[in-house]
């Protein structure tokens, strides 16, 4: 029997129904693990009772792009920025393609409203970053996303002196964990954290 133009059209719909399912079901099925996959990390920016120790901890860690950091001000204050020349013209050590950013000095203690702060990182590479009160006492930390490649954030300090950029501390340049225990580990506590203990 031969198909009638409305048959045919029919069937035509009831494949671009089809279709239009089938793409939603792979869609589901590969972008849906992939967004539920994303993490959040906790840092913890910390002040000893008697002040003498600053730090964040864990100090370094390893995630993945699309993973995100919280930072959580727990006591003393403090504030998360990106080492790049657009925060104070520190010396760049994220990578050229990412954005830097600036927390600003968190304003309360945990659980106080803003006393938390929190970065995405889409970028693969080393991100050091500090604390704008305490750089000079060591108060940094450096995260890893996915390959560390060999961008700003894995040369040595000082590495682009024509830039003239401010130079990081020593007791900073001091604090920062290597690259590659970051990546073995996954996640570098504190060594003062520790040391409380
Ligand atoms: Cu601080």
């Amino acid at each position: 029997m031969p198909i009638s133009s409305d048959a045919r059209s029919e069937r035509k719909c009831g494949h671009a129904r089809l279709l239009r399912i089938l793409v939603v079901c792979c869609y589901a099925l590969v972008a849906a693990p992939a967004a539920t996959m994303a993490r959040t990390f906790e840092v913890r920016a910390i002040m000893s009772k008697d002040g003498s120790q600053v730090y964040f901890d864990p100090v370094g860690l390893h995630i993945e792009p699309g993973d995100t950091v919280r930072w959580v001000q727990v006591n003393g204050y403090h504030s998360v920025s990106a080492y790049a020349p657009a925060n104070g013209n520190h010396e760049l050590r994220i990578p050229r393609a990412a954005l830097a950013w600036d927390s600003g000095i968190l304003l309360g203690e945990y659980p106080a409203k803003g006393s938390t702060f929190e970065h995405s990182f889409s970028v693969r590479g080393v991100y050091d970053y500090f604390c704008e009160p305490h750089e000079a006492a060591g108060m940094v930390g450096r995260i890893v996303v996915g390959e560390p490649g060999d961008g700003p954030g894995t040369r040595p300090f000082g590495y682009a002196s024509d830039q003239h950029w401010k130079s990081v501390p020593r007791a900073a340049q001091r604090a920062f964990p290597a690259v590659s225990l970051i990546v073995k580990q996954g996640s570098v506590p504190a060594p003062q954290a520790t040391q409380r203990k």
